[in-house]
């Protein structure tokens, strides 16, 4: 880890380190098992702001101190203390973690992996699913644990569950609050992979690289565009998508697709099916 958090915004409860390119973003209320108090959402909404043009930020990887990812909504701070606010300032608290949770993070420049290092419950399930990858430790813990306490996975985690999970077991954990682990999360497809927890760090380290060897005009608009299409019919989509590769392509400083074709077809020093086109610059 080079770099400090000194010109960030943050630093309280979120910690950033930088690392060759990764930005690591942590949850960091070890203590409160990393839950999230309307302070940290404030904090995470800024700190993301500001990694989205930080050159030291080309992926960003969200995970906790300790040993959570995070315990979901902080039931004192985020309910129970806010409930008799007037109506305009629970709502601004409110919007504050969606801000974050979703909107931000979904459509964030750079890449995203969520590396779920323990606890992961309930409002946890959003920023989770939100990232564009994940990995998980074997042993993580995850639950929508809302029905268990009165409530149901609301704020959009309903939401986020229908988009990464199957109706047959996200009905089941909505229902039941029970929880899951890591393996369990990676079969369903919850998560892209579990490994144990030794092995957690250098993984995500090794697909943030790999995520980082692409041109970053281009991942962007792939994961744009794969968002956007997802909800559309097929004609929609299709005229979207190809004005997506047309506006990319405009947007494209290192002319990638020329690159890629030009190293190909004309120096074969790269094959397309193998890996990616040799990059000069990093725009
Ligand atoms: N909100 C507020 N405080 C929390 C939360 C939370 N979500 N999770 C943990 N804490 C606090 C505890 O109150 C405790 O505080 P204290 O030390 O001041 O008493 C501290 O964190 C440590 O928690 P423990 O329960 O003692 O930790 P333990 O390791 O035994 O258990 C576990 C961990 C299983 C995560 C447990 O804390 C728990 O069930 N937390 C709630 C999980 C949850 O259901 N979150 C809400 C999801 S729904 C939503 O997000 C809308
Ligand atoms: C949840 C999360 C919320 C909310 C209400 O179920 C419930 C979790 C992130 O916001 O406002």
């Amino acid at each position: 880890m080079n770099d400090t958090t000194k010109s960030l915004p943050g630093g309280k409860y979120v910690l950033v380190e930088f690392e060759d390119g990764i930005a690591w973003v942590m949850f960091n209320r070890p203590e409160k098992r990393n839950a999230m108090s309307p302070a940290l959402n404030d904090e995470m909404r800024q700190v993301l702001a500001a990694l989205e043009t930080d050159e030291r930020c080309r992926c960003l990887v969200l995970t906790g101190v300790g040993e959570s990812f995070s315990a979901g909504m902080d039931l004192k701070e985020y309910f129970r203390d806010i409930e008799h606010l007037p109506r305009p300032e629970l709502l601004q608290i409110r919007r504050a973690a969606y801000q974050w949770q979703w909107r931000h993070l979904q459509h964030f420049y750079r890449p995203t992996v969520a590396m779920v290092n323990g606890w992961c419950f309930g409002g946890a399930f959003t920023p989770l699913v939100s990232c564009d990858l994940s990995i998980a430790a074997e042993d993580a813990v995850f639950g929508l644990s809302e029905i268990n306490w009165g409530i149901i996975p609301a704020g959009n985690v309903t939401r986020a569950v229908a988009a990464k999970m199957r109706q047959s077991d996200a009905l089941y954990y909505i229902m039941t609050g029970q929880t899951f682990d890591g393996r369990k999360a990676a079969q369903m497809g919850l998560v892209n992979e579990a490994v144990p927890r030794d092995r957690l760090r250098d993984r995500v380290r090794e697909l943030a690289r790999d995520l980082m060897s692409k041109n970053p005009t281009m991942l962007h608009a792939a994961k744009e565009a794969y968002r956007a299409a997802v909800t559309m019919d097929w004609d929609t989509a299709e005229d979207y998508i190809n004005a997506k590769v047309e506006q990319a392509h405009f947007a494209d400083r290192e002319h990638g697709m020329q690159q890629g074709i030009h190293q190909f077809l004309d120096e074969k020093s790269f094959k397309p099916g193998l890996g990616t086109y040799r990059r000069d610059s990093d725009a």
